[in-house]
């Protein structure tokens, strides 16, 4: 580095190379304007009078490259540049034109984001490339594949974090799988080819990848040429890449007579078919298009290193050239070494470009994977043909993790997922103090999968603290940042897509919030001794733990997933606090149920107590007059809301028609809380001053429809 400094000038003058990237010229001035400068214009040379001089490649900026002591990009690696600042002038120069391309969004980085002329630039000397030759996103989900904005979106997100691969594989797109044999409708086309229109401008080679192995006949000519007919009318929109992924089928759903006259059962029939009809789609597609990409494929037994007649097929008899897919050891792989990147590419006999299912959501649609890319060993990228990550059904909310991914497939030597993970956080706000600082926290509640086991860590760190000190000052400036989090993002976050796609995750994070603030509240009543307060305060723990539950993802199958936020950590925060204070009472654990009822299945009585609507008691027979089911409270308490929730979605009509809410000091002597008719869901207030040990709802008339209850509780009880 250089210790001078440049300043972006009023007037910048750019020297272009003849050959000079378009698309990197474009991103140099642009960002040349968001640093401050009114004019920016191209030159046959530098006009001098202190004025900013920036040479994009040519004999220009080798000469200012070597006057500021940059060797050129030349010598590089394909994709490398060379990137100087000092003595009033700014080089850059790319070994090709991705290369110049990337010392564009380097430079990028570099600039100041300013409103006005004369921000500075550091004085810089850079020689950079990446570590592995593809890096990139595979949309390789099941879920509702990524809107056509988003993936226009994330093309130049890719091109700006230099990803230079985006593959087109959702799972849900039937055209991709159930009827990849069918041919585009023209809207669709037309959407396709904009992508990679789009992608050509950023750098990005768009890979279209057709799965046709639900109903594939391997060695059939008609299924070879209806495959390379697909790839055909790709090929004519532009796309030089393509991939035929062979994942998630399996050998016995193998329904093919001819191949199994030909290549016979099981594991090494599968290989050797799959390498019979890729090695034809290479041959006959791919070789007779002089600027096709090397084929891409995905085995069928992607997941590990070990040995099988199926790899062993795959590596004998699939043409050399061919690039092949693996997740790592794991279909989730918490980490990854140097060795098994060296096994895999021994046991398939091929390149290997990884398939990375990292932060991909669609086995945990509860979850927003949010934390960095961990656990690869550094040194693997060397041993690729390239990375591409599977990333989450929200693709804006992917950007962090995908950051970090395109960090360390550039760069794995100096990468730190920490300290990666803090860039990204740092770009998406956009450089807005209070932004980052909210978006941080959400992304801390959202922390955790296989490749970083530990959720919350900055949470759980501060509620450790607590523990240690019980500084509540502290704890809760930390809990309100984070409850405040949601409303920081929503208004201030440039990215709408990220807060569209968090959106029952914000709502439950403000409610987890304000449920953990309060347990932190009844922490504290509960050491000062103030009983009144506290209980006030535990009774209102349940519906607020109830609401912070309530918020759910809703996946395309219309299915509503309740949606995780620092599991483990808040809500065993609050619970930790519920049962101190309850133990301070000589109150011990969840109101016990009971009934007389017989029990249908595994569906006991103690499920309409475990604070999870989603499971239910569900009886075995039709209620009769005088038929209940009761709470046991451990102890007589002043006697908090009663709710009971009956019903569940498929059996709406499981419920008690006719009851009534009753309850009792010693389970003998009962008085009535209230009658209910013809409703499924039932709250009942008691009068101030009522104390009960016992509830319980008992029927007043006999009924044909079973009974089922999600939740039996008592305000305050649970
Ligand atoms: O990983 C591969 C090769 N295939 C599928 C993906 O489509 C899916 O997204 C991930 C994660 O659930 N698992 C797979 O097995």
């Amino acid at each position: 580095s250089r210790s001078d400094r440049v300043a972006v000038t009023p007037s910048v003058t750019v020297v272009a190379g003849p050959r000079a990237d378009a698309a990197a010229l474009a991103v140099v001035e642009k960002s040349l304007k968001d640093a401050g400068a009114q004019r920016v214009v191209r030159a046959e040379r530098a006009p001098g009078g202190g004025q900013l001089s920036v040479y994009v490649d040519g004999a220009g900026a080798a000469r200012a490259l070597a006057e500021l002591g940059a060797p050129g990009a030349d010598e590089l690696p394909a994709e490398g540049y060379a990137l100087a600042v000092g003595a009033g002038r700014i080089a850059l120069a790319g070994k090709d034109g991705a290369g110049t391309y990337y010392a564009a969004q380097s430079l990028r980085q570099l600039l100041p984001h300013a409103e006005r002329p004369g921000a500075r630039v550091p004085g810089t000397v850079v020689r950079d490339w990446p570590a592995t030759p593809l890096r990139g996103v595979i949309e390789g989900f099941y879920g509702t594949p990524w809107s056509h904005r988003a993936r226009l979106d994330q093309l130049d997100f890719y091109g700006a974090h230099k990803m230079n691969l985006y593959v087109y594989s959702p799972k849900d797109d039937a055209y991709l799988r159930e009827k990849w044999r069918d041919p585009y409708p023209a809207d669709q086309l037309a959407q396709i080819e904009e992508l990679v229109d789009r992608a050509q401008v950023r750098h990005v080679e768009f890979t279209y990848a057709l799965s046709p192995g639900l109903s594939v006949c391997y060695s059939s000519d008609a299924d070879l040429r209806a495959l390379t007919a697909k790839f055909e009318t790709l090929w004519d929109i532009g796309v030089r890449t393509f991939a035929v992924p062979l994942d998630d089928i399996s050998y016995t759903d193998w329904n093919c007579a001819a191949d199994k006259d030909r290549f016979g059962t099981g594991g090494g029939a599968a290989g050797a078919a799959q390498a019979h009809l890729l090695n034809r789609v290479n041959q006959e597609f791919i070789a007779r298009h002089p600027d096709a990409e090397p084929l891409q494929m995905v085995p069928t037994e992607y997941y590990d290193v070990q040995p099988s007649p199926y790899k062993k097929a795959l590596a004998t008899q699939l043409d050399k050239d061919v690039l092949v897919e693996w997740t790592g050891v794991g279909v989730i792989a918490p980490t990854m070494t140097v060795a098994q990147a060296r096994q895999a590419r021994e046991v398939f006999g091929h390149p290997i470009l990884t398939w990375d299912n990292y932060p991909v959501n669609d086995y945990v649609t509860n979850r927003l994977l949010l934390g960095p890319f961990n656990g690869r060993e550094k040194g693997l990228p060397a041993q690729l043909a390239g990375i591409t990550a599977n990333p989450m059904i929200q693709p804006a909310a992917s950007k962090l993790a995908l950051y970090t991914v395109a960090d360390y497939a550039w760069n794995d030597t100096a990468y730190d997922a920490r300290t990666s993970w803090g860039g990204a956080i740092e770009e998406l706000a956009g450089g807005d103090a209070r932004t980052a600082r909210a978006l941080r926290a959400f992304a801390d509640a959202h922390y955790a999968s296989s490749l970083n086991p530990r959720q919350a860590p900055e949470l759980a760190a501060a509620i450790e603290e607590f523990g240690k000190d019980g500084e509540a000052r502290r704890l809760d400036a930390v809990l309100r940042n984070l409850q405040e989090a949601p409303a920081v993002l929503r208004n201030r976050l440039a990215d709408r897509g990220f807060v569209q796609d968090s959106a029952p995750w914000l709502d439950a994070t403000r409610a987890w919030g304000i449920a953990a603030r309060t347990a932190l509240r009844l922490i504290e009543a509960t050491k000062a001794g103030d009983g009144a307060r506290a209980w006030q305060l535990r009774q209102q723990i349940p519906e607020l733990v109830r609401t912070a539950r309530s918020f759910v993802y809703v996946d395309m199958t219309g299915k509503r997933i309740p949606v995780l936020v620092a599991d483990g950590v808040l809500d065993t925060f609050v619970e930790d606090a519920v049962a101190a204070h309850d133990r301070a009472l000589g109150v011990t654990g969840r109101p016990k149920g009971s009934t007389d009822l017989s029990v249908y299945q595994d569906n006991a009585v103690s499920r309409m107590t475990d604070g999870d609507d989603a499971t239910y008691f569900w009886s075995g027979a039709g209620p009769k007059t005088g038929s209940f089911v009761a709470l046991d409270l451990h102890a007589e308490r002043p006697l908090g809301a009663v709710t009971l929730a009956m019903g569940k979605s498929g059996s709406p009509d499981d419920y008690l028609r006719h009851g009534v809410l009753e309850y009792s000091s010693d389970g003998k002597n009962w008085q009535r809380l209230a009658a209910f008719d013809g409703k499924a869901e039932v709250r009942v207030e008691p009068p101030a001053g009522v104390r009960a040990r016992y509830v319980r709802a008992r029927a007043t008339q006999a009924q044909d429809n079973w009974l089922v209850v999600r939740e039996f509780a008592v305000a305050g009880a649970d």
